[in-house]
């Protein structure tokens, strides 16, 4: 029975059920209270406004307003807002977006996830970030500044 239902659904889910089947069930029947997120010291804790500087300390990115706030398992849209270090908005060539779980190794690979360019020079929309797991994840943003130099940003969140 559980296979034929299995087959049905996305691809997506089909990895979340495979990435760790056991941590819902083994969480509940112990302390009646499960939570992936207690213990967890890597996330951020939310705030609007609040701001990541890249690896390269070239470009940041403010998280202006997250809705739901703060993020949860599930979609999520967040206004953003790219700025060279000094706080300037930043025009670049491309941004790629990567939600991932570090821990189970896999991504979100939800086709209705975009982000969107707002009107005002670096200013976007993220669209449908889905956060499909329980769990702690880090959204990549991938950010082509010019031919020539290149900047991660990288948010960490979890959710329960
Ligand atoms: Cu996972």
């Amino acid at each position: 029975m559980r296979r034929v239902k299995l087959v049905s659904i996305s691809a997506v889910a089909l990895l979340a059920l495979a990435c760790d089947p056991s941590s819902e069930e083994s969480g509940s029947e112990e302390t009646g209270e499960p939570s992936a997120c207690a213990e967890e010291t890597r996330a951020m804790s939310y705030g609007a406004g609040m701001e990541v500087m890249g690896e390269a300390g070239l470009a940041k990115i403010m998280l202006v307003d997250a809705s739901p706030a703060p993020p949860i398992r599930d979609l999520n849209d967040w206004q953003l807002s790219l700025m060279d270090a000094d706080g300037a908005p930043l025009e670049v060539m491309s941004i790629e977006v990567t939600p991932w779980m570090p821990d189970h190794g896999h991504g979100s690979p939800n086709p209705d996830t975009a982000l969107l360019a707002g009107d005002e020079t670096g200013s976007y929309e993220l669209v449908n970030l889905d956060l499909f797991m329980a769990g702690y994840w880090e959204v990549h943003f991938d950010i082509e500044i010019d031919a020539e130099t290149s900047e991660r940003v990288t948010y960490g969140f979890c959710v329960d």
